[in-house]
């Protein structure tokens, strides 16, 4: 029995303890109060009675009675000690002493924030890259662009979040400043911005314009500011005066500083925005820049529901260190609704980019510090939060994941990116708000300044089918029961639209089993749980959907392993079931379990086939479980009724997109899947020695790379003591006009060997070469995906790749796939 495990505390003359009466509720204490940690610090995350103490007694002695509590210990009473209850509270913290039970109710009572709350309900979320990289082609700038390069001629914010807004969208990210540094709004404190663009004459400010589209539309803004700035890189020749690691030392500033005495008095101040306070810190240059820019932002667009700071810097050789603690506060103040994501104490980032969250996903974490002093890296391990990872000394934290991705193969618009496809799209929405995490979707407008017709056309192909299979919630008008129930938890509570009441198993039950009787068969093959979060955290650790074939209960194959639930899981059948009952099985609870909401769904459109990779003799094969006939184009365009029907192998030797889809015995044409095939298959291709490049030949071989495997790889380390950087020699057995290559890195999320930057050779003959292409993979360590490389069109038997540095800087190189991609 879980439910009534208790922790050792000491107790006060009178035996009661101070300092342990945080209630469920208690947490929601105003972050405007807030001090030292961002508003959130340990001092503002217990009991209201400790808040009537805080006029007695030194912060200092607070925070540590503070800590003491989360611990389950009043420090150095030295009297017997009584058992209490484990409360509710937005931290907790495992002692040495707790038992496997005690730690699991511990993981139980730990809550979410309310700026979380608020968050986690949006589900739909949505990013706009836009900016110099999309004028230039690339996804990470140098910092070296001139302003001039900015200058959409069709800017329509309206559009942006019309698309948005047609999608479900409940906030939208807007990236103010990318790595370059260029600001998107007439900032006071550098020239470098739109102000000296020619677009809107230098009069424009996008933030202003995309902040006013999406209060019209109802859509919450944030705002991402990236840290690392290019632009005011000490070293930037375009900017000598660069505040970015110059070096200079702290003093006191007043924000909003006054421009014109930013560096040589910032202590004085400018007027600040009306309604809004001022601030004073002890910082260099660039982080009262970056303090200035965030105020601007914070005070100047209405309210702002996320501040997003990236945690990737193209440019790592200069250093700066970034004041988080004077940011985090400043933002407490000014917006106190907002989270702070990513390198920030609210929203995790999943820890890829590729969109997908995991099967099982804890939003209660342990951090290996208290979270004042936590300093929020990455989280990319597959288990996060499981009980064996809960160990002494952890601070639990609620901490739950943002699942992003792009619509296009990268962040920002060029011509030769794809748009995913609407399957791909739908699937995303599974793994995001499927998987108990927030989906945050880039949009990326072209040079226009408009969102394209191939993002357009798989985003509303998406959304309608999001809407249409969520329309109806077939579990209306069952009766709902369960084999246990607190009394004042009943089982309909589970089905009454309200995330803030719930069905919650008796006292010390940890498994339970949840029951939908309809009132008629229907059929199914999407369920929808919702666990009660927001008041009793995240408890289920595994379940199984069950249907009743009408003289026994059967468990449905899901899509997903059954695991955690939290804030949203929704469970996919693999087969749509028909039935008048189903049954929730929950097989383990770290405490009692809950669902505060549980839905039925059938998706609108039938699931969309399987398609193979591509073998070496260009070869490719589509599948889909049901025996239906699976039609599909090759020539870019949506199967239609009339398309071919597949019957054997299609052979796609020189690349190509191909479409496919079922049709049902109505004549439905089911969810429609794409998958593009880049550059030649390897057929006959052959490595050519020497391979210097085969250091580590045993386990991978640089015929890995030309496989058309991409689940194997190549991996070498250069020879450091000459410098030898690895090369791999291709001999493609006869003359091809190329005009490009495609490097594929690994792709499991391990990142030894992932090569940054390159050069490319060609030679007719093997002997006289000639350089193709040299350049950066940008941001292939965030987002490793299949990098495509043109140059002006050649003819070559004969390749050669040479890698010439790895974003590890530690020698390791190397390619899941490399290939070339043909004239045309
Ligand atoms: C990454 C950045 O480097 C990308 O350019 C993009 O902004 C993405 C959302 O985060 O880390």
């Amino acid at each position: 029995m879980v439910g009534a495990a208790y922790v050792a505390v000491y107790t006060n003359r009178r035996g009661l303890n101070p300092l342990h009466t945080n209630q469920a509720k208690a947490f929601r204490l105003s972050s405007r109060s807030a001090t030292g940690f961002g508003g959130i610090n340990p001092v503002q995350m217990k009991s209201k009675q400790s808040d009537r103490v805080r006029g007695n007694l030194p912060v200092g002695l607070l925070f540590l009675l503070t800590v003491a509590l989360a611990h389950g210990k009043v420090p150095s009473a030295g009297e017997p000690s009584k058992l209490v209850p484990i409360e509710y509270s937005t931290v907790q913290v495992i002692s040495p002493e707790d038992s496997p039970a005690v730690i699991a109710e511990k993981a139980a009572k730990v809550l979410p924030r309310p700026n979380q709350s608020a968050w986690m309900r949006l589900e739909r979320t949505f990013f706009l890259h836009f900016g110099p990289n999309t004028f230039r082609g690339v996804e990470w700038g140098d910092g070296r662009e001139s302003p001039s390069i900015f200058n959409p001629t069709a800017l329509d914010a309206k559009q942006w979040v019309d698309a948005m807004k047609e999608a479900g969208c409940n906030m939208l990210i807007l990236v103010a400043k990318h790595h370059d540094g260029l600001c998107f709004w007439p900032s006071r404190y550098t020239a470098h911005s739109v102000a000296s663009s020619p677009w809107r004459g230098g009069k424009g400010d996008m933030v202003r314009e995309v902040a006013e589209a999406a209060r019209a539309r109802g859509i919450k803004l944030g705002i991402y500011l990236s840290p690392a700035d290019l632009y005011q890189l000490r070293t930037n020749p375009t900017n000598p005066a660069g505040y970015y690691g110059n070096g200079s030392s702290k003093v006191r500033s007043v924000i909003p500083t006054d421009p014109a005495s930013f560096q040589n008095d910032p202590s004085r101040g400018r007027t600040p925005t009306p309604g809004f306070p001022t601030f004073s810190y002890e910082v260099d240059d660039y982080n009262r820049y970056f303090l200035n820019q965030l105020y601007e932002l914070l005070t100047e667009y209405g309210p702002i529901s996320v501040t997003w700071f990236d945690g990737a810097n193209p440019d790592p050789s200069v250093h700066e260190t970034y004041d988080y603690t004077a940011w985090y506060e400043m933002i407490r103040r000014l917006q106190p609704g907002a989270v702070i994501s990513v390198k920030g104490p609210d929203v995790r980032w999943v820890g890829n980019e590729g969109g997908v969250g995991r099967t099982t996903e804890w939003s209660v974490v342990p951090l290996s510090q208290p979270p004042e002093r936590f300093t929020w890296p990455d989280m990319q391990n597959s288990d996060l939060g499981s009980r064996e990872k809960l160990k002494p000394g952890s601070h639990l934290w609620w901490y739950p994941a943002e699942v992003n991705t792009s619509i296009l193969n990268g962040w920002f618009w060029s011509a030769e990116k794809r748009a995913k496809s609407p399957a791909e799209l739908v699937d995303y929405y599974y793994r995001s708000v499927g998987r108990n995490g927030v989906m945050l979707l880039n949009l990326a407008p072209d040079t226009r300044g408009l969102i394209p017709d191939n993002e357009l056309s798989s985003l509303h192909k998406m959304s309608s089918v999001i809407k249409d299979t969520f329309a109806q919630d077939l579990a209306a008008g069952a009766k709902f029961s369960a084999d246990s129930s607190n009394p004042a938890n009943s089982p309909s509570l589970a089905h009454d639209g309200n995330l803030d009441t719930w069905w919650e198993a008796a006292a010390g039950h940890t498994t339970a089993n949840f029951t939908l009787a309809l009132p008629a068969a229907v059929t199914f093959d999407v369920v929808s749980l919702q666990e009660a979060v927001d008041h009793r955290s995240q408890r289920i650790e595994s379940f199984v959907v069950e249907t009743w074939n009408g003289s026994t209960w059967t468990a449905s194959a899901t899509v997903d392993e059954q695991t955690t639930v939290g804030y949203k899981r929704l469970v996919r059948l693999s087969v749509p079931v028909t039935t008048d009952q189903v049954r929730i099985r929950i097989m383990g609870s770290r405490l009692e379990p809950t669902l505060a909401e549980i839905g039925l769904f059938k998706q609108s459109l039938p699931k969309e086939p399987g398609i193979s990779d591509r073998s070496r003799d260009g070869l490719i094969t589509i599948n889909h479980p049901h025996n239906l006939p699976i039609l599909y184009t090759l020539d870019g365009t949506e199967p239609t009724a009339k398309s071919p029907v597949y019957k054997l192998p299609i052979s796609l030797p020189e690349g190509g997109t191909l479409h496919t889809a079922i049709l049902t015995p109505e004549g439905q044409l089911g969810l429609v899947a794409s998958k593009t095939f880049v550059g030649l298959a390897p057929t006959g291709w052959k490595v050519v020695p020497p391979v210097d490049a085969d250091g580590d030949a045993g386990a991978f071989p640089a015929t890995n790379a030309i496989d058309a495997d991409a689940l194997t790889l190549w991996k070498t380390h250069a020879v450091t003591a000459d410098q030898t950087r690895p090369q791999l020699t291709i001999d493609m057995g006869g003359i091809h006009r190329i005009a490009g290559f495609a490097y594929r890195p690994r792709q499991d999320w391990v990142f030894e060997g992932v090569v940054d930057r390159y050069t490319f050779e060609t030679s007719a003959d093997g002997e006289h070469w000639t350089e193709a292409a040299a350049g950066v993979f940008g941001n292939i360590r965030n987002n490793p995906m299949l990098q495509e490389v043109s140059f002006v069109p050649v003819d070559a038997r004969f390749f050669r790749f040479t890698a010439v540095h790895d974003v590890d800087d530690n020698g390791w190189v190397g390619a899941a796939e490399i290939t070339v991609l043909p004239a045309k």
